[in-house]
């Protein structure tokens, strides 16, 4: 690279991922087949319009790509139509709302501080401006979702469409529930599956689109592939609304490049290794979970059944989130300050923080190594004002990252 400049930034964040414990819950690392795919010339071409139907000449081999991308998320996903322009997980939710509902319609979701998103309503998102959103919230004894309160709040409320699927919530979420909840009012059901996605693809958790009108994700998160969105349906009027919400709705030229890093993506995860991943990244959870919770940390729902889990750092030992994720950072241990359920803190400070497994199993760590990620997160809590200590522990987070090194996973 000729760009010294960005070359060096890059090179930096380059020894920051290979020298951290990655424990964001929504982030992984991709395969190079990925990234030659991101990296390519398809990012010179433009094609606004979908594959045969486009306002450019010269789109023949973008239109295999992308026709390509589509069949292969079908068969992963067993449903019938797809889009996989969405440039990312905001915009897929943005079209499937169009696709659905007028403004101001009423739409009911998870709130955001129980494990809810900001485009599912918040006041700060479009959705919120655009739709009058209405929320549940988790039980304040399990941490769970409670559906007969979610049935509750839809016969009084009504929506015209209820959304489920969180960003921060470490339960498996009963679809078909969400589905029969729906119906009680003739709404539609819309799943934001972006956390899950991977869990879904390898039969790990219920697949929504057995159940919803329309499934958005994001294609970066445990499904691995390039940051970006997409969205599924098996209702024919749905997937020609979608399409037309998104493009010319909301985008204009599909990012060629990363469809193509999509399409790869789906054809691993249609490997049988991606099974084996995916149920992994679920027992590494679990054990965190387990071993942060015998060291006296309150994790949220007392576990977890997917690839995340929450931790209430106040309650465990009055430290806030923000606190815990600048210490954690500072000896290599990547995480995010989060708010829990009837957090009393603002969401920049945080009572929690939220980890996943998803990168780190991508990364080769084992059940022995989810222990010892637990050990150094404790003593690096307990150590807090011992720079001494730190020091150790960030040495010994370097040992862990340094057995597993990310040119060798990146070419699996
Ligand atoms: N910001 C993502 C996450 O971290 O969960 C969701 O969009």
């Amino acid at each position: 690279m000729k760009d010294l400049e960005v070359f060096e930034i890059i090179k930096k964040e380059a020894a920051r991922q290979e020298n951290n414990i990655e424990l964001i819950a929504s982030e992984n690392y991709v395969s190079s087949d990925v990234l030659d795919a991101v990296g390519s010339i398809l990012t010179n071409k433009y094609a606004e319009g979908y594959p045969h139907r486009r306002y450019y000449g010269g789109c023949e081999f973008v239109d295999e790509v992308e026709e390509l991308a589509k069949d292969r998320a079908k068969k992963l996903f067993n449903v019938k139509y797809v889009n996989v322009q969405p440039h990312s997980g905001s915009q897929a939710n943005m079209a499937a709302y169009r696709a659905l509902l007028n403004k101001g319609d009423k739409v009911l979701a998870m709130a955001l501080e129980h494990g809810g998103h900001l485009t599912h309503g918040h006041k700060l998102s479009f959705s919120g401006q655009d739709y009058e959103f209405r929320y549940y919230q988790v039980n304040e004894e399990t941490g769970m979702i409670d559906y007969d309160e979610v049935a509750r709040i839809t016969l009084e409320f009504r929506p015209k469409l209820i959304v489920a699927g969180a960003s921060a919530y470490a339960r498996a979420i009963d679809f078909r529930r969400f589905r029969q909840i729906a119906d009680s009012v003739s709404a539609y059901l819309m799943v934001d599956m972006a956390h899950i996605a991977g869990l879904v693809a390898a039969g790990l958790h219920q697949n929504p689109v057995d159940y919803a009108d329309i499934v958005t994700s994001t294609t970066h998160k445990t499904l691995r592939g390039p940051r970006g969105g997409l969205i599924l349906t098996n209702n024919y009027e749905i997937y020609k609304n979608v399409n037309s919400a998104l493009f010319p709705g909301i985008q204009g030229g599909p990012l060629m490049h990363v469809i193509a890093g999509k399409a790869v993506c789906f054809g691993e995860a249609l490997q049988p290794s991606f099974k084996e991943y995916a149920a992994r990244i679920i027992k590494n959870a679990s054990v965190l979970a387990s071993e942060l919770s015998k060291r006296g940390y309150t994790v949220v729902t007392g576990g977890t059944d997917n690839h995340l889990l929450m931790v209430d750092m106040y309650s465990s030992c009055k430290m806030t989130g923000k606190d815990a994720e600048v210490l954690l950072d500072s000896v290599g241990i990547t995480v995010n300050k989060n708010t829990v359920p009837f957090d009393t803190l603002p969401p920049m400070v945080a009572s929690g923080i939220r980890m996943g497994t998803a990168a780190i199993t991508t990364r080769g760590f084992n059940e022995d190594d989810m222990v010892e990620v637990a050990r150094l997160i404790d003593e690096a809590i307990k150590n807090k004002d011992n720079l001494e200590e730190l020091d150790r522990i960030h040495q010994d987070v370097l040992k862990l990252t340094k057995k597993y090194p990310l040119d060798k996973v990146m070419k699996r």
